[in-house]
């Protein structure tokens, strides 16, 4: 088989990419190791910026998001007692939306067949080969039959444990990296939100989110230790924990129920640069990850995407290399920027193991000053709507 750009992995990264460049006329082919059942059934991310939900609509893609999202004004950060509003719309003009990447999936999903985009679910054993040449090729089994892919390009849009980024020598590539000594426990539960808004909270036993994916399903993250057993946090546990965490008067408004799904997540900052080798582009959670604090992993991905498409469009179609040649450290300027916010958030709103009370009262004062400066809440503002292309 052959096509114009092989895609690994149809998560939003690739799926977004797939569409895009079908919709100038290119000839894409996604591979996916795992089924559509399976990606459809991923709880993640929740907040989108304007600028991935313009790309949706660039795709005509936003019919569902505009009608079951929700436009989210402003969000709380809470220390302990107090809540911080950041006034998005007040001190931006602008706003987020608050739509499960489940569903942006399933609507990418949706609309496969009619735009003719080529997918391979159930992908195994995926391998990359001549990636520094202009005649890349991948190999693949699907159902026990060998294939291969030749492709002029191949794009890495395969999370953060695919094999497209090791693909690239090491003696090539740079990592940056920081572990968090802490996960995320989420949960989700068809309770309706204890707020209209996101509230994120700095409790003196660990941080707490309150979030959402509509009026009647709320998502809700407790810091935990990466290895905690979930068998010894049941339901009841959790709910107590986040009443404790997100204060008395949020946490008065808590409704509880039966979750309907349970994980932990751990938490990472990481980035790999550059992304581009020969004829491999990496895109998303493959060339880097944030902590979902500032809720910024899907955006990437989204801007990514919308700057290799372009690269790439460019290249087909005008022969245009310098676009191509661009494209990582275009990509890395806006990353880094999303990199720092996510740690700051992070770092302010977290209980870390090796913090003295002179850390704890520097987030303290940090969270006072936020909260009756308006050039601080502007800045964090300007930084959770996402900042332009
Ligand atoms: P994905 O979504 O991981 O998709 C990669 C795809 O590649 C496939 N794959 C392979 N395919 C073929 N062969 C192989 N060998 C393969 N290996 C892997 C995988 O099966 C998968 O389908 O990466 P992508 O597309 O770059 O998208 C990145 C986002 O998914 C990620 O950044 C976000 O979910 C991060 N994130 C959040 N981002 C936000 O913008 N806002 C949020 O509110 C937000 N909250 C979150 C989050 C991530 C979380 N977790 C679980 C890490 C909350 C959480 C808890
Ligand atoms: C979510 O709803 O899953 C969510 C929202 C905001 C974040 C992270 C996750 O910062």
């Amino acid at each position: 088989m052959k096509c114009d750009v092989a895609i690994v992995g149809a998560g939003p990264s690739g799926l977004i990419l797939a569409h895009l460049l079908r919709q100038a006329g290119l000839e894409p082919v996604v591979l996916e190791r795992r089924s559509k059942d399976y990606v459809l059934s991923r709880i993640r991310a929740g907040v989108l910026e304007k600028t991935t939900t313009n790309l949706l609509e660039r795709l005509n893609l936003a019919d569902r998001m505009h009608a079951e999202g929700l436009v989210h004004e402003g969000f709380h950060l809470a220390d302990g007692e107090k809540l911080i509003r950041i006034d998005l719309a007040e001190l931006t003009g602008s706003s987020v939306m608050v739509y499960g990447q489940s569903e942006v999936q399933r609507d990418l999903i949706d609309a496969i067949p009619a735009r003719g985009v080529e997918v391979v679910w159930e992908a195994d054993d995926v391998a990359l080969h001549d990636v520094d040449s202009d005649a890349p090729r991948i190999t693949y089994s699907k159902n026990g039959t060998s294939h291969t892919l030749e492709a002029r390009f191949i794009a890495g849009c395969d999370g953060f444990h695919g094999p497209c980024r090791k693909a690239i020598p090491e003696t090539v590539g740079v990592t940056h990296e920081r572990v968090y000594p802490f996960g995320w426990l989420g949960i989700l539960a068809d309770v309706p939100p204890c707020d209209d808004e996101l509230i994120y909270a700095n409790h003196a036993n660990g941080f707490a989110l309150a979030s959402m994916r509509s009026a009647t399903r709320s998502r809700y993250y407790i810091q935990a230790p990466v290895d905690t057993n979930l068998d010894e946090w049941p339901d009841e546990r959790i709910w107590d924990e986040l009443a404790v965490r997100l204060g008395p008067e949020a946490g008065g408004r808590i409704t509880r129920g039966a979750s309907i799904e349970k994980s932990i997540a751990p938490l990472r900052s990481f980035v790999f640069e550059p992304m581009r080798h020969g004829s491999l582009f990496l895109a998303g959670d493959s060339a880097h990850i944030v902590p979902p604090t500032g809720a910024k992993g899907l955006n990437l991905a989204a801007s990514d995407v919308t700057y290799l498409s372009d690269a790439l469009i460019a290249w087909f179609k005008q022969g245009d290399q310098n676009a191509l040649d661009g494209y990582s450290s275009r990509a890395l300027a806006r990353i880094w920027k999303s990199e720092r916010f996510s740690w700051y958030l992070t770092s302010l709103m977290h209980q870390f193991p090796e913090h003295s009370s002179f850390e704890r009262e520097m987030q303290r004062a940090e969270l006072d000053y936020i909260a009756n400066s308006r050039a601080a809440r502007e800045s964090i503002a300007e930084n959770y709507i996402g900042l332009p292309l």
